[in-house]
């Protein structure tokens, strides 16, 4: 509901006929799905996120450009930037930012309510858009994801449980993600990856997200199927985010 308020605010301060002529309409995504599954590059979506509701402020004072530069050159496969202010303390300007000096996918880590967002993802530069299960209904998913791909985007479907992927899995879903992290409980399990991973059909691309560290972790996810790997706090919590993802 609070999103929804946002967006109506911005949609009367700048329509969506304005952002439509914003500079990255028109050019090329770069594609999430196949750098995911390059079997040359490591499957880590590195997201950059200075704040949790689970964890409070976790680097209040990285660079966008510093951290995400030395992501991609850490050897990420993608990069993940919240633009949530509230919750994450991101902003639109942190996409942009990442967008600016990096050539790699990119996902608009929001939530996503409504198509003015899309518009407005894909006008910031984003290659990819989240769309959460617990948040949407399936009819939502469906309507939000087809328009995401209209305009050529990705669509990063992120589900906690078997209810949500039975009922909100469709054709226009290109990766598929399991979210460790119960957004209730803020309890972490990646048991939750592992139990989800044999009904995510092979067509699509498959992360596992939140609360991994460990790299035998990372191997055992593979082993059971995963092409990808959502990682934020890991790399974000020390002082050179780009550097800890080197190890
Ligand atoms: C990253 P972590 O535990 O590595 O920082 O998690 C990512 O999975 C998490 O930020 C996330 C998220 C979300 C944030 C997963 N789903 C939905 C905002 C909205």
């Amino acid at each position: 509901a609070r999103k929804k308020e946002e967006v109506a605010e911005k949609k009367a301060l700048y329509p969506e006929k304005l952002l439509e002529k914003s500079l990255f309409f028109g050019s090329p995504v770069v594609s999430m799905k196949k750098y995911v599954r390059d079997p040359e590059k490591t499957g880590i979506i590195a997201e950059f996120k200075r704040k949790s509701p689970s964890k409070g402020w976790i680097n209040p004072s990285a660079s966008v450009e510093k951290t995400t530069i030395g992501y991609m050159q850490a050897g990420a496969s993608a990069l993940s930037v919240l633009t949530d202010c509230t919750f994450f303390g991101g902003s639109e300007e942190d996409l942009k930012q990442a967008r600016k000096f990096n050539y790699c996918p990119l996902l608009r880590k929001d939530f996503m309510v409504d198509e003015y967002q899309l518009i407005e993802s894909r006008s910031l530069g984003a290659d990819c858009i989240l769309l959460i299960a617990a948040a949407l209904s399936a009819q939502e998913i469906r309507k939000l994801a087809a328009f995401a791909k209209d305009l050529g985007m990705e669509v990063l479907l992120e589900v906690h449980n078997r209810e949500e992927l039975d009922a909100s899995l469709n054709e226009y879903v290109d990766l598929v993600g399991v979210n460790n992290r119960n957004l209730k409980t803020f309890e972490v399990s990646v048991e939750t990856s592992l139990e989800l991973i044999k009904r995510i059909p092979e067509s699509y691309v498959r992360i596992s997200e939140s609360g991994l560290s460990e790299p035998a972790t990372l191997v055992q996810l593979k082993q059971a199927g995963f092409d990808g790997f959502l990682i934020g706090e890991n790399f974000m919590k020390t002082i050179r985010p780009h550097q800890a993802a080197y190890n």
